[in-house]
């Protein structure tokens, strides 16, 4: 086993959330957190250490856990929590998917009232024994009960980096195994919906090696489950509970299959009525013609060698996959030949990122280094206003020392040659009065502001379109962050209206944020339409608390792309001279 930093730290967390569920002392579960925290920030591989035997040397790390990793490199297992898995029961583990319920609670209700199911638990919420519960109260129960509906509903999708890491796995893998001549994701993931039912992949292969490469599938790492295997279709389940469909058909018909497969169902739809409307039958098979009765003749085949040709035949240009939702594709293909969207390659810089003056897990020094590695030519840092608490937001004092730090690195960056820019941002909370969280002076002071809200949510829609109206008008606030609040397969956003939020927004010459990290993607692409027509302006904002976390800007532009974005309307493909030009304007 290759032990890095991040599988120990997911070890002894998984340790720590264990033993609050089975209810063990909290003292010793909150010291295999920090030993996590503490492993996951090592500047060095634990598995130097490990080595050396040396793991007692780091602060936080005592002697019995540092015997838990010795045994977790030599055996592969740790005993502790291999006997926490095996008791712990999994219902309660399944507990932990609802939204604002952690292990100490999930314990209490488990322990106080003897039920273990998600039905019991359902129960309990509604008939008030869960109210009852000291430290409970009849809002969480409500909450709870929110929560599963949620999962409910969601719990068989997953989040688009989920997907997107097991697909290009796969696909890897398939791609270079001969007979295959084509090979493409296709369904919901092609499409980059916020959100992935099962994961799609087709091959264009001749049909004599489609066994071999079904072995290949099925036998894949990752698989734990094949759900079936026939001669043209195999559905797998891997190690992260995901169904992944892989479809073999002629290299002939791939591209008709690839635009079938891709959907959606909507865009599909539409598809087959305009071939209907044009005497030709569409199918996942191919383009044919109608026979005199009007049915498909599949002796009369339309020739086509790309999707490209089959939107030609139906009076369409291409249309990338991202906008194939029914939602206005077809009368802008009709009319035009191609549409500029933003591309990936557009993304001059990083906006929206945290370091470690709030809850982020590196240095601005290490954010800043960290988007040169990555090409990228400026940093718009922005920590936690003060009233983020939770999060190490920054007090004003902290904000000019932050200041002080920012102009050091600057110039310390210039001074090695590079072309680099760190700008002084800040995530001020929205607060509930609609200020934004310091006084204006000091506001002033950014180069620019996000405002975001992170808690009260949950007021009425009046009074949260009274926070953003608010906050919007100020004259510091250039960039309105994650406007729903949602969490994606965990909670929803809360009550807006977004049709008016995106034209004050506009009016104001205000940008509101795609926010790239996974779990949120907010904006939500479907306000692309009405963005578009109010001229509004985004930003592609990882949101990144970690080096990492920068990579999500990945996700932000293909939801940008799905939202109809182009080039022009996103910050993050400014220069930093026109993005400072942009801030004063
Ligand atoms: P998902 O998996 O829920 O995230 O969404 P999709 O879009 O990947 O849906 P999926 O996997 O059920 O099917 C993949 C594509 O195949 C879908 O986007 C369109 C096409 N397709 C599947 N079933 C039908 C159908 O009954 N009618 C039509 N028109 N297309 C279908
Ligand atoms: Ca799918
Ligand atoms: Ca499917
Ligand atoms: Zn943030």
């Amino acid at each position: 086993m290759n032990l890095t930093n991040e599988l120990v730290a997911a070890h002894l967390e998984e340790i720590g959330v264990l033993m609050r569920l089975a209810g063990e002392n909290d003292f010793r579960a909150s010291a295999f957190d920090r030993a996590a925290r503490t492993i996951e920030s090592l500047d060095s591989p634990v598995a130097n250490l490990i080595e050396q035997q040396k793991l007692t040397d780091v602060k936080g790390i005592g002697k019995s856990i540092a015997e838990d990793i010795y045994a977790l490199a030599e055996t592969g297992e740790i005993p502790v929590l291999s006997d926490l898995r095996e008791r712990v029961p999994d219902d309660l583990k399944e507990w932990l998917r609802i939204s604002g319920l952690g292990p100490k609670k999930i314990y209490k209700i488990h322990h106080e009232l003897g039920i273990t199911t998600l039905d019991e638990l359902k129960e309990k919420c509604a008939d008030g024994s869960v109210a009852g519960l000291s430290g409970m109260g009849k809002k969480s129960a409500e909450k709870i009960l929110k929560s599963i509906e949620w999962l409910e509903q969601f719990g068989e999708r997953c989040l688009l980096n989920e997907a997107d890491e097991i697909a290009s796995a796969l696909y890897q893998d398939l791609k270079q195994l001969s007979g295959v001549e084509e090979i493409s994701v296709a369904g919901s993931l092609r499409r980059w919906k916020e959100t992935i039912g099962d994961i799609d992949i087709l091959i264009g292969a001749d049909s004599d090696h489609a066994s071999a490469i079904f072995d290949v599938f099925t036998q894949n790492e990752h698989v734990v489950e094949v759900l079936g295997r026939g001669d043209t279709k195999s559905s797998v389940r891997t190690d992260q509970g995901r169904q992944v469909d892989l479809r073999i058909v002629s290299p002939k018909e791939f591209p008709a299959a690839l635009m079938y497969f891709t959907g959606s169902k909507e865009h599909n739809v539409v598809m087959r009525q305009r071939a209907r409307d044009r005497n030709l039958s569409l199918n996942e098979y191919g383009l044919f013609k109608l026979d005199s009765g009007g049915n498909t003749d599949f002796d009369q085949p339309v020739k086509y060698d790309s999707e490209k040709d089959i939107y030609a035949e139906l009076d369409l240009a291409w249309v990338p996959p991202e906008l194939r939702e029914d939602r206005g594709e077809f009368a802008w293909f009709e009319k035009n030949d191609s549409i500029s969207l933003l591309e990936h390659d557009d993304i001059r810089g990083v906006l929206h990122a945290h370091s470690t003056w709030s809850d982020g897990k590196y240095s601005v020094e290490q954010m800043a280094r960290a988007c040169i590695e990555r090409g990228y030519t400026y940093l718009g840092l922005t920590d936690h206003s003060q009233t983020a608490a939770y999060a190490g937001g920054l007090k004003p004092d902290d904000v000019k020392r932050q200041w002080d730090e920012v102009d050091q690195i600057n110039e310390k960056l210039s001074e090695e040659g590079h072309v680099f820019t760190i700008f002084k941002g800040i995530e001020s909370d929205i607060l509930s009065n609609g200020n934004l969280d310091y006084d204006d002076k000091l506001l002033e002071g950014f180069d620019f502001v996000i405002a975001s809200i992170h808690s009260g949510l949950e007021m009425s829609r009046d009074k949260m379109m009274a926070r953003f109206k608010a906050a919007i008008e100020h004259p510091a606030t250039r960039i309105v962050g994650h406007p729903t609040g949602r969490l994606l397969l965990q909670r929803g956003g809360s009550d807006i209206d977004l049709n008016q939020l995106i034209e004050w927004a506009a009016e104001h010459n205000t940008a509101i944020e795609i926010n790239a990290n996974p779990r949120r993607l907010d904006l939500d692409w479907r306000w692309g339409q009405k963005a578009r027509d109010c001229g509004l302006q985004t930003a592609i904002c990882p949101d990144a608390h970690t080096t990492k976390g920068i990579d999500d800007i990945r996700y932000g532009v293909q939801i940008a792309r799905k939202g109809w974005f182009e080039k022009q309307r996103v910050l993050s493909t400014y220069t930093a001279k026109e993005l400072k030009d942009w801030f004063n304007s």
